[in-house]
């Protein structure tokens, strides 16, 4: 459970040391925060790129549990960002829907640090803990300041080891801005808000997508000639997973498909993806027979044909989501497919 393993092998962790692994670094820590959003607890969600390119991220959720662990006898504080695995489900009760290593990436940002700072806001405490050199703890979790009691989340404040990023440190404004973005539209009504402090003349983007998806669909189909102006949209839920949809035409002849699970792009499709793709084929095939637009004799219209000019983004939320290649659990494939096919 040592944090050495992760610095021997960061790759199998992060996939690599380069650029993108500097990345996920942010993305392992804006995961938590996200996942306190959709367990209806955070609405907020600010990345701050500091001087010297330390990054803090901050929400304003629940905060993490600050009581003693009784498996670690540590605060759950320092059990999550010091011990590999912690952070998931221990403790019981809710699930983890968003991707990254699920909930378990604190303690691997932690390790992959030369210093890393946690701030929690909780029963009008300020806790703070320091953690230098991959992860060992400067002190224990402890009271520094009070705050307004209706204050709550947590702020994470990390610098990424240069003896394990040797390739770079520097964070880039646009990867992380397209992400953030991306993450806005998938959750709607959520607040995320991107700051650089590097520079001379400060940037500052905020994303908020009350409309969600659709507004993606929007962005997406922007400059093209629509041919549905109403950008069409369903969602629905049954046992624990949710799908929604949203999708217009345009006059192009190709289609922009965009299908994500738990916030995480399946650009390789997946069962969610396949049962929208089939309703839609069945769907537009039932109303041209019945409105005569395909007479008797007719071939049917293909997937291909329905998918012309389509603009579309499905985003599913699964407790439990299998990827190719992983064992299958109670809902195999098939049953998604149709949970996909019957909400359409
Ligand atoms: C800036 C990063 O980590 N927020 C965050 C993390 C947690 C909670 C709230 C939280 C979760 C739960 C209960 C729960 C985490 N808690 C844990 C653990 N933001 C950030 N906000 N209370 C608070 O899941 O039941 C891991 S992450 F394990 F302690 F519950």
């Amino acid at each position: 459970e040592g944090l050495e393993a992760v610095r021997k092998r960061p790759g199998m962790y992060i996939g690599t040391t380069g650029e993108r692994g500097l990345h996920h670094l942010v993305w392992e820590i804006v995961d938590n925060a996200i996942d306190e959003a959709l367990a209806g607890y955070c609405d907020s969600i600010e990345v701050i790129i500091n001087k010297g390119n330390s990054v803090t991220v901050k929400d304003n959720g629940r905060g993490i549990p600050v009581d003693i662990h009784p498996k670690t006898k540590k605060s759950t504080v320092e059990t999550v960002y010091t011990v590999l695995h912690a952070g998931g489900k221990f403790g019981g009760g809710g699930y983890k829907v968003s991707g990254g290593l699920h909930g378990v990436g604190a303690s691997v940002v932690n390790a992959l640090s030369s210093w890393l700072e946690v701030r929690v806001y909780r029963d009008g405490n300020v806790y703070y803990q320091r953690f230098e050199n991959g992860g060992h703890p400067v002190g224990e979790l402890k009271i520094i300041d009070q705050c307004d009691k209706d204050r709550t989340g947590t702020t994470v404040t990390f610098a990424a080891d240069p003896t394990i990023f040797k390739e770079t440190t520097v964070y880039n404004y646009e990867t992380l801005a397209n992400r953030l973005e991306e993450l806005a539209f998938l959750n709607k009504g959520l607040r995320i808000i991107l700051q650089d402090l590097r520079h001379e003349e400060e940037k500052k983007q905020e994303f908020i997508y009350n409309g969600g998806i659709i507004e993606f669909v929007k962005k997406l189909n922007n400059g093209k000639k629509a041919v549905n102006e109403e950008i069409v949209y369903v969602e629905g839920k049954d046992e624990g997973i949710s799908i929604e949809v949203a999708f217009q035409y345009n006059e192009d002849y190709t289609s922009q498909l965009y299908s994500f699970t738990n916030n995480i792009s399946t650009y390789e499709g997946g069962t969610h993806e396949d049962g929208v793709k089939r309703a839609l084929t069945r769907i537009i095939n039932s109303y041209a027979k019945s409105a005569k637009i395909l007479k008797d004799n007719d071939d049917a219209l293909t997937g291909d044909d329905v998918r012309e000019g389509l603009t579309m983004i499905v985003s599913c939320k699964h407790p439990d989501p299998q990827f190719e290649g992983q064992t299958k659990t109670k809902l195999g494939n098939a049953e998604v497919r149709k949970i996909a096919d019957d909400v359409f």
